[in-house]
């Protein structure tokens, strides 16, 4: 196996240099931004069977200069450390199967990590030597679980609650199922708020329910949330909004699951800005599942150009994704999730 560094202003410019000096079977074993660019290491004549497997992808910003300091460098050298367990792997686990080093490049480029990425090469390559773009589609849409909100049973009002880091577009997000189901389905709808944290907050959702014309409740404790659910008994979906959490705050996860306790909603989705880093959206799904999500929304998908990261989140949470939003604009910028379309982000060779 020959293994290269290769250094480019952009990781397009990177990957024709990987192609022009190793060829188009080579595989990337990582991309990081450096200094003065990207760096991409990239392997030939690399043959992986099922059993193969790579760490996660090294993307930091670590790059080593002369007024460094401690810490960065033990960064620098543990990113090395995952490169090389990476090249590890794929000389261990060699075989007689080359993988679809196209596929897999495509993939990592997307953001997906290696041991996935080389997980759905191994699991597609029988069908991807004579297969269409289409055929791939479909294959990897099957990692993929789409759910929306069910409003199919006989439960009313049902109740729906966002959850999420700060800033993700949770408040946003509700603004917008609030509007297409009260303008499009003609639903009954009622808002309640426990993001009591900041008057702000408050006043964002107070500014659209009057807009649309839907009553809101401000509620400050467990108590008073089952009381306000009381009071829209008559409503077809009740949203609840939360305050953004860190999801290493103890503290305020603890007080978020008092409210559930008290009143468990039907569904409660778990909400990820696609501009979150890969590696964080895992650590959040992980510590949310205290408050038991049920599904998952992708915000942001407009402010990203890699898809990968949806994949890789999807495959560790094991859970549907219910709607992408694509933008700041309230009702519009928002779609069911859809496995196919989501695919096909992915697979986009640019
Ligand atoms: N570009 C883009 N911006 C979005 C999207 N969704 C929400 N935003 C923006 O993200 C910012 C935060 O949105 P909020 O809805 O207030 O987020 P939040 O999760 O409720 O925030 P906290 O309540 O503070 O935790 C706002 O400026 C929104 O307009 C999206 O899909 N794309
Ligand atoms: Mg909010």
């Amino acid at each position: 196996m020959n293994i290269k560094r290769f250094k480019a202003d952009s990781i397009k410019d990177a990957v024709a240099l990987v192609k022009k000096d190793l060829g188009e079977d080579a595989v990337i074993l990582s991309t990081r931004k450096v200094s003065d660019g990207i760096e991409v290491l990239a392997a030939k004549d690399v043959d992986i069977n099922s059993r193969g497997s790579l760490e996660r992808s090294s993307t930091s910003n670590s790059s080593i200069n002369k007024k460094e300091s401690i810490p960065s460098i033990e960064k620098h050298l543990m990113d090395m450390k995952k490169e090389m367990r990476n090249m590890l792997n794929l000389i261990q686990y060699s075989s007689p199967n080359k993988i679809d080093s196209s596929l897999y490049n495509t993939l990592v480029l997307n953001g997906v990590q290696p041991a996935n990425a080389l997980k759905i090469t191994n699991d597609v390559a029988p069908i991807s030597s004579q297969s269409s773009i289409d055929d791939l589609k479909t294959k990897l849409s099957l990692y993929i679980q789409a759910a929306p909100i069910y409003l199919g049973g006989d439960k009313k009002p049902v109740i729906i609650s966002f959850i999420g880091p700060t800033g993700v577009g949770k408040t946003t997000t509700i603004a917008k199922l609030a509007s297409n189901f009260t303008v499009y389905d003609k639903l009954k709808i009622a808002l309640i708020t426990i993001d009591t944290y900041r008057v702000a907050a408050v006043e964002q959702l107070k500014t659209f329910a009057d807009i649309v014309n839907i009553p809101l409740d401000v509620v400050f404790s467990p108590d008073d949330f089952a009381f306000a659910i009381d009071e829209h008994k008559d409503a077809d979906v009740i949203f609840i909004d939360t305050a953004g959490r860190s999801q290493r705050n103890k503290k305020h996860m603890k007080e978020l699951l008092s409210f559930f306790k008290m009143v468990r909603p039907d569904e409660i989705h778990l909400v990820l800005s696609m501009t979150t880093k890969t590696e964080d959206m895992l650590d959040i799904v992980e510590n949310f599942e205290v408050a038991k999500p049920d599904k998952l929304i992708f915000t942001k998908l407009d402010e990203t150009t890699k898809f990968g990261g949806i994949l890789d989140t999807a495959i560790f949470s094991d859970k549907p994704i219910s709607y992408l939003t694509t933008g700041q604009s309230v009702p519009d910028d928002i779609e069911l999730a859809d496995p196919m379309k989501i695919a096909e982000y992915i697979l986009k060779n640019d």
